[in-house]
């Protein structure tokens, strides 16, 4: 099995909570290592990237965004990382911080995927679509952006151009249950498969799940996996900036994570979101690693070794 690197990005420039740049800590106090241990699939812990003091000087077309010199650095310094880790033959997790990181994790996958000429392919678990581009975002806030910056939507500048655009049909969102007007026109004009939460409620996790793993498979595929802690119901993960109520049990969230892992087809997987500072004592952040471990291997009944009480 492919080794893990822990890769600390402690971005906070893509919303406007402060706090997600704590992520990587609290992951790390839940006992994210303890877990990858116990499992037989050590971490590589590369500590945190960390921006260069001097921001690159850009200014917006749209006058709305936010914080715009530090994620276009964030983009760039995670790309660099994320591709490294791929490269050296590693499964790269990408501990955030907010949703913004995926600007850079997804374009390193799909430069990595690029290189050596398999196709990349993206499961999203969120309750948002994040299919904003930097144009069309009316709240400013980049970590709404990241799926239409893979699949290479216009709209990005000064972004560099993504790296290798992830084809519509290579795009799963999953656990969706809020999307801007603008996001859902464009999403409405593509071939993204959009499991909101209707779809997931008639049809359950399982099938739809499976019927996009099974298109990953027969494509001899890689697999990026972005898990916003959104994508949780905010009963069982308070610690975000963004609940939106309705969202997955435990249950369905470790089935998905258990399904994953059983394909064994996970390339690499971006933890964002998680806000320490909003988070009832810790329970979101050992959720969160709780659910590493299923797709990892662990069993749901397995309970990590390690104590907390
Ligand atoms: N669509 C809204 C916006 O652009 C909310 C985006 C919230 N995104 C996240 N990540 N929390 O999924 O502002
Ligand atoms: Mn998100
Ligand atoms: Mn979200
Ligand atoms: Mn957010």
């Amino acid at each position: 099995m492919t080794r893990p690197t822990l890769i600390g990005a402690p971005v906070d420039s893509g919303q406007r909570t402060a706090g997600c740049l704590m992520g990587p800590a609290a992951y790390r106090v839940a006992g994210l290592a303890e877990v990858l241990d116990v499992l037989g699939t050590p971490a590589l812990d590369r500590g945190d990237l960390a921006l260069p003091a001097a921001l690159p000087a850009c200014t917006p077309h749209n006058p709305a965004v936010d914080q715009l010199p530090a994620t276009l650095a964030w983009t760039d310094l995670i790309r660099t990382a994320v591709e490294a880790e791929l490269a050296a033959d590693r499964l790269p997790i990408v501990l955030g911080g907010d949703h913004a990181l995926a600007l850079g994790s997804v374009a390193g996958a799909a430069a990595h995927a690029a290189r050596v000429g398999r196709p990349l392919f993206l499961l999203w678990l969120d309750a948002h679509s994040d299919f904003h581009t930097v144009q069309s975002t009316s709240s400013g806030n980049l970590h709404g952006t990241p799926v239409a910056y893979a699949a290479g939507r216009a709209g990005f500048a000064p972004f560099p151009p993504f790296p290798a655009p992830v084809p519509a049909d290579h795009i799963c969102l999953f656990g969706i249950r809020s999307v801007d007007p603008a996001e859902h026109r464009a999403l409405e004009a593509c071939e993204i498969a959009v499991n909101d939460m209707r779809v997931l409620d008639e049809q359950g996790i399982s099938a739809p799940l499976r019927r996009f793993l099974d298109k990953v498979r027969l494509a001899g595929g890689m697999l990026h996996v972005s898990l916003d802690v959104d994508f949780l119901d905010p009963g069982i993960a308070p610690a975000v900036g963004t609940t939106v109520p309705g969202g997955a049990t435990f249950r369905e969230a470790h089935l998905v994570c258990e399904m994953i892992h059983e394909t064994g087809l996970m390339t690499s997987l971006d933890l964002v979101e998680l806000n320490p500072y909003l988070d009832e004592r810790g329970r979101t952040a050992r959720l969160m690693v709780d659910l590493v471990g299923s797709l990892m291997g662990r069993k749901v009944f397995d309970r990590p070794t390690r104590s907390f009480s």
